[in-house]
């Protein structure tokens, strides 16, 4: 409810009040019960409020039935955050992903003789009052809807084609891209710009980020990696949503690594990370190579501190405590993240002539390199590539397979003598 609260703020209005129910079952007509629903028709006579926000998604059936009963707008989570995105999407792509998501949702709920203008409604930026609209009306409306939805849908599939050549081209570039992930409000973007020197806005609000924004960020051996930041997660994310924004999503499913941020100072910082774990599977990205960072730790005492990051070091081995704000542990989670991306990668040693020094800067913005030596001829180096870019250093040296797989500190590689 707390979290509800925060997001009802985030599309505008001014929260009041809330209410809870315990029932065994839910009320099919009403989904609360016929008495609740007198004790709120008395507390909207007393005043005070022109909106109901429920926590839990309404059937159609329901909510049209609340705002028969009660003559006020009736909203439920998935509208809210609907609204939310419609008012903060900003490029053309998240703009067609909302509008397609509350299309899908506002088709069955154009029914009946109090339908408000739902269209409207969710575009004007308010949650303003909808006006009611004959059968025959209704019905023009709905195919309306449905030939916009084909449309829309048609546009958001050339843009996503669109979006997978502009990453192909980013693999023939060989940089390998890693996707920071995070309940909302963790501290994504503050991280991005702490790392990249980006402006991405960090607010403290839900939902700040809705547009993917991506940047280069050098890691210790010099290799650069691209890292975008994503929408944050949250409890109870709509299908309908997650399904628009799944081709957003989808620099989640194809990174290389994925960088988790999570609020260690939150009080639910367990939820958030089952949470962001579970849209993870549900991504199909759980099995990737993933970081996590402990963020916010400036926020805790040292007791407080130590006990976060001891319970979510068990969950997640290897975390890292930060502050993207302070600026601190940020070169301990470059260092992690520098390991963790290597993913499918060879060593190699090269000798490269002088006056190729070209060859050394390939090496080092692609893969890394943990040596050199000025030798007889050229610069003897050592490091290691991704495997799909072997070939390009073969001319100078040996490019040998990694026995181990993935994943090898520069430490545990076999060192030539
Ligand atoms: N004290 C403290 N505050 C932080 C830290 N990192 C981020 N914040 C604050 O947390 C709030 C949210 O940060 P964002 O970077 O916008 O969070 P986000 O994860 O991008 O959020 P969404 O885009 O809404 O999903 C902002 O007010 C930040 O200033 C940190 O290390 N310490
Ligand atoms: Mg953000």
């Amino acid at each position: 409810m707390v979290e509800l609260a925060d997001l009802a703020r985030t599309a505008g209005n001014e929260v009041v009040g809330s209410d809870v129910q315990a029932r065994r079952t839910i009320d099919p007509a009403h989904f609360i019960g016929m008495g609740k629903v007198e004790e709120l028709r008395e507390m909207k006579l007393e005043g005070g409020f022109d909106l109901i926000i429920c926590n839990e998604d309404l059937s159609p059936r329901q909510q049209r039935n609340l705002e028969r009963e009660l003559k006020i707008r009736v909203l439920d989570r998935t509208e809210v955050i609907l609204e939310i995105f419609a008012q903060h999407a900003r490029t053309h792509e998240g703009r067609l992903q909302v509008e397609a998501a509350q299309m899908h949702h506002q088709l069955p709920r154009l029914i009946g003789s109090y339908a408000y203008d739902r269209q409207t409604g969710g575009q004007r930026g308010g949650l303003g009052a909808r006006g009611g609209a004959g059968e025959q009306q209704i019905e023009v409306e709905r195919r309306r809807i449905r030939k916009r939805i084909r449309d829309v849908e048609r546009e958001i599939e050339q843009v996503r084609t669109q979006r997978h050549q502009q990453r192909v081209g980013r693999r023939r570039a060989e940089l390998e891209t890693a996707a920071i992930v995070g309940y909302t409000n963790a501290g994504k973007s503050t991280l991005l710009n702490a790392l990249t020197g980006a402006s991405v806005s960090a607010e403290h609000r839900v939902f700040a980020t809705l547009d993917p924004t991506t940047r280069r960020v050098t890691l210790p051996a010099g290799r650069g990696l691209l890292l975008t930041d994503t929408v944050g997660f949250i409890q109870k994310l709509p299908t309908d949503l997650v399904a628009a924004f799944r081709a957003t999503l989808e620099v989640v499913t194809e990174a290389d690594l994925i960088l988790q941020v999570l609020d260690a100072s939150s009080t639910t910082v367990e939820e958030q990370a089952a949470t962001v774990d579970q849209v993870l599977a549900d991504l199909g990205a759980a099995d990737k190579p993933r970081i996590v960072a402990l963020n916010k730790v400036d926020l805790l005492g040292p007791a407080a501190r130590r006990r976060a990051i001891g319970s979510l070091s068990s969950r997640y081995p290897g975390a890292v405590a930060i502050s993207a704000t302070k600026r601190t542990g940020l070169s301990e989670l470059l260092a992690a993240m520098d390991q963790s991306s290597r993913g499918d990668t060879m060593p190699v040693e090269i000798l490269v002539p002088y006056g190729q020094e070209g060859v050394l800067a390939d090496l080092r913005k692609i893969g890394g390199v943990e040596r050199t030596e000025y030798v007889d001829g050229g610069t003897r180096a050592w490091g290691w590539v991704p495997r799909n870019a072997a070939g390009r250093f073969e001319a100078y040296g040996p490019v040998r397979p990694v026995s181990s797989g993935r994943a090898v500190s520069p430490r545990a590689r076999s060192r030539p003598g």
